[in-house]
């Protein structure tokens, strides 16, 4: 049976609540194949939870989400950078600048998930969703490297994606102007996103223009 690790974060920057962590907590035990994690939105510490569950629970698929306050609809990240640039501190009140996220590891990896065919799959839902080329600088785009680098080296290479989800409603009244997407959308989502990887299947080699 494949096993999904679903993450999401910690509230942070003064929100009391993170989409991420309440999207992921209701899909706990999803079709006998979820299991739900929450990480400290914290430079280090993200990731050495994250590490010791992966090599502990084994699973297929790492599967992390967080929160993209402003922007719109669902985010499926392609991308992870070596490089932390903290526009704010994290929770521990560290704030790097500018340093890689590993010294020795490359430039950049790609999620190994299908996002293209995943993005279909929203669509055909009707959730609002594009691709993304960029997860930031901060501690979702460290979690999102990090896993990737730790996923290349070990003997069962999970595949690893990222997704970042708009502020709720509730969020949003106090960020005038910024989108938001009630939380049943949001849960629908990442279940869909769970159902077509258990369903597997091949990655669409669409050009961007026709899946955005
Ligand atoms: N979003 C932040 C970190 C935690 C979260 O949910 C980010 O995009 O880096």
């Amino acid at each position: 049976m494949t096993q999904i690790l679903l993450t999401g974060f910690e509230p942070f920057d003064a929100e009391p609540i993170n989409p991420s962590w309440e999207a992921v907590k209701a899909l706990a035990g999803y079709r006998d194949a979820v299991t739900s994690l929450m990480l400290p939105c914290t430079f280090g510490q993200s990731l050495q939870v994250l590490e010791d569950t992966v090599r502990a629970l084994e699973p297929q698929v790492i599967l992390a989400v967080g929160q993209a306050g402003g922007r719109r609809g669902i985010s499926l990240e392609k991308v992870a950078i070596n490089l932390i640039d903290a526009r704010i501190p994290d929770n521990a009140g560290h704030q790097p600048i500018d340093v890689p996220v590993n010294p020795k590891g490359p430039a950049a990896y790609f999620s190994t998930l299908p996002v293209k065919r995943l993005l279909t799959e929203l669509k055909a839902n009707r959730l609002e969703a594009q691709l993304s080329f960029s997860a930031g600088t901060y501690v979702c785009n460290y979690l999102f490297y990090g896993a990737c680098h730790l996923a290349q080296a070990l003997p069962w290479q999970p595949q690893v994606g990222f997704v970042h989800l708009p502020y709720l409603p509730q969020q949003a009244e106090r960020h005038p102007g910024s989108p938001a997407m009630p939380l049943a959308q949001q849960v629908a989502a990442l279940g869909c996103l769970i159902d077509s990887l258990l369903a597997g299947g091949e990655e669409l080699h669409l050009s961007a223009g026709t899946t955005h």
